[in-house]
């Protein structure tokens, strides 16, 4: 029977039906989800991988083991794995070897906006890009045996509509694909330079198969409208905005689901049967750029805009030079909502103290305390990709010495490297120990919230638990940073709520001359047992006592409010963090509730 599911569920489902028994992934949206379903399924052993690299190199294994596997990350993580993944191209894959990649055109949740069809092209892997859920299942399911037919993994490549839109799926039984006997074969696997350059050549012979695959295959189909006079080539969710778009105009469409490589026979055909070729995708022109280099004429870049996501109103009106029509709509103008940290966010604390710093720089990272960039803490001076905060503080400390050099005058700050728990554990550990050894003498600030929260409260190293909720071992920061190297007396572990000690902290990291480790812990407000305990917890503040100076404003929290003069606080939003109150230089605010157990 049919379901309606979102492209992630149809993944998970398309993976367990072909039989998949080992899956890998770290969260990150809009993929996190395709684990969270796998790991309902009990016969596929899933994990929360360290990070994206980790993850590919697990499922890699699990695939030269002879098990089928299935990594999964959004688009920034397919750079975290670009190691094992082009190499991965050259050893092939035993069990079929499936990698997810989450793009997000439109940056809805992401730092770049990054078209990762060239990663296949780049390390010559097969490509496949459902259009929607039910795609995502039967092609995911297919993923696996043309993997194992050609002996390559299969990047799959999909995008936020396609991951997060709903849409019928028809689910189908699991197949049981036993796990291949394991047989040694270092020629295969060990990639010494004279073994991979053995395995170069095959790629180049593997490429001419694929690709002869390419235009034969199901998933390249041509689909021949009313009118000849224009077709569309399209892949993703590129076919749905077309198809919407052109829905009374009769035209062709050229719709590719195996995209890598592309069908130049299958291309040629259709270009031949129609008086105009356009191509219908989001961001690069890559299926453009193949067109042209086979010497036919088409237009794409030239009407639809490079950045962010296209709609069927954008093509259409590129295309038919219509207006868009307006969508439906309320009549009411919501009010703007920019992101800030949550009321009881034990970040705040730690970017309240770094605010009433002077001389800082601040080196942060992604996580939700990327926030400390947004008035009014505004403390963040730049942020790059997860991990780079601890690495960047090492760099930002050594051009600031090396400018003192260049004569009087020449402020130093103190530079501050922010990271969160699960950011730390995915790439922040290396700049760590790069820290130590080299002797840096910036300070490190670990955002400890026991929790991956950003990304929607994903287990992490530091949690105590795996994806299906088992009790695992827990790596303790302060154990780590000392086991990697910074001296016992330079790692201080404060309460991320204790502004007090937070603050004093960071004098201490200020005034060390090596690299100096804070671990500011408090687990995050909106992990459930937490919000359980402290959902009768709020803070009041009292009108006679209030003088309206607010200070109490200065530490961002959504909660508060001036009112009248004075102050308000919302008990609903408030969780009685009492950041407010230590804040506050006439203590007006005090606490009203019980914990509850
Ligand atoms: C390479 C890469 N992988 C995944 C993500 C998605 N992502 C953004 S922040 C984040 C982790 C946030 O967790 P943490 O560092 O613990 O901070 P918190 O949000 O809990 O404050 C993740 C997984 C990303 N931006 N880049």
């Amino acid at each position: 029977m049919r379901k309606i599911m979102t492209g992630n569920e149809a993944i998970a489902r398309g993976a367990w039906e072909a039989g998949c028994r080992v899956a890998a992934a770290y969260p990150g949206t809009p993929s996190s989800e395709i684990l969270e379903n796998i790991a309902l399924y009990a016969e596929i052993d899933s994990e929360w991988s360290v990070n994206e690299k980790v993850a590919v190199e697990v499922a890699s294994g699990a695939s030269m083991a002879g098990a089928r596997a299935l990594a999964a990350m959004k688009h920034v993580g397919l750079n975290v794995a670009a190691d094992p993944f082009f190499t991965m191209s050259y050893v092939g894959a035993s069990g079929g070897l499936v990698i997810v990649t989450a793009d997000d055109p439109g940056l809805f949740s992401s730092q770049n906006e990054q078209d990762n069809r060239w990663y296949a092209l780049h390390a010559k892997t097969p490509m496949m890009e459902p259009s929607d859920s039910q795609e995502c299942l039967d092609y995911v399911r297919d993923a696996f045996e043309i993997s194992e037919r050609f002996d390559v993994p299969v990047l799959f490549r999909v995008t936020t509509r396609i991951c997060h839109s709903k849409s019928a799926a028809e689910p189908g039984e699991r197949v049981d694909v036993p796990v291949k006997p394991y047989e040694r074969d270092p020629a295969k696997r060990v990639m010494t330079p004279a073994a991979a350059k053995a395995r170069r050549y095959l790629l180049e012979e593997r490429e001419k198969k694929l690709r002869e695959f390419s235009n034969g295959c199901p998933y390249n189909r041509i689909e021949w409208g009313a009118s000849r006079k224009a077709g569309v080539i399209t892949s993703g969710i590129g076919y749905q905005h077309a198809r919407e778009a052109f829905k009374d105009a009769g035209f062709s469409y050229l719709k590719l689901g195996f995209t890598y490589p592309l069908p130049d026979e299958l291309i040629r055909e259709f270009a031949a049967g129609v008086e105009k070729v356009y191509v219908v995708e989001e961001n690069e022109p890559y299926i453009e750029s193949f067109v042209k280099s086979l010497g036919i004429a088409c237009e794409g870049r030239s009407l639809f805009p490079a950045v962010d996501e296209l709609n069927a109103g954008i093509v259409r009106s590129a295309v038919l030079g219509c207006k868009p029509e307006p969508g439906p709509t309320s009549g009411v103008t919501p009010p703007p909502r920019p992101p800030v940290l949550c009321p009881g966010c034990s970040h705040r604390g730690v970017f309240y103290a770094l605010s009433k710093e002077k001389d800082i720089v601040v080196s942060s990272d992604i996580g939700c305390y990327t926030l400390g960039v947004a008035p009014p803490l505004s403390v963040t001076d730049s942020v790059i990709c997860m991990g780079a905060s601890v690495s960047a503080g090492i760099g930002y400390q050594k051009a600031f010495a090396s400018a003192a050099t260049d004569g009087p005058g020449r402020k130093q700050p103190k530079v501050f490297s922010v990271i969160g728990d699960s950011t730390f554990f995915h790439s922040g550990i290396t700049g760590l120990i790069d820290a130590v050894v080299n002797k840096s003498e910036s300070a490190l600030i670990i955002l400890d919230n026991r929790t991956t929260a950003m990304t929607g409260h994903q287990e992490n190293p530091g949690t105590g638990f795996t994806i299906k909720g088992e009790a695992t071992a827990r790596i303790d920061l302060r154990d780590l940073c000392v086991a990697c190297g910074v001296k016992q007396g330079n790692v201080r572990s404060v309460d991320s709520y204790d502004i007090g000690a937070v603050a004093k902290a960071v004098a201490d990291a200020r005034a060390s001359r090596e690299f100096f480790v804070i671990i500011a812990s408090r687990p995050c407000a909106l992990i459930r047992d937490v919000a359980r305990a402290r959902a009768d917890l709020y803070c009041e503040a009292d009108k006679e006592k209030c003088v309206g100076c607010k200070a109490c404003l200065k530490a961002g929290c959504p909660a508060l409010a001036p009112d009248g003069g004075k102050i308000t606080i919302d008990r609903v939003a408030c969780n009685g963090c009492m950041i407010c109150a230590m804040i506050c230089p006439v203590g007006a605010i005090s606490r009203v509730g019980d914990f509850y157990e």
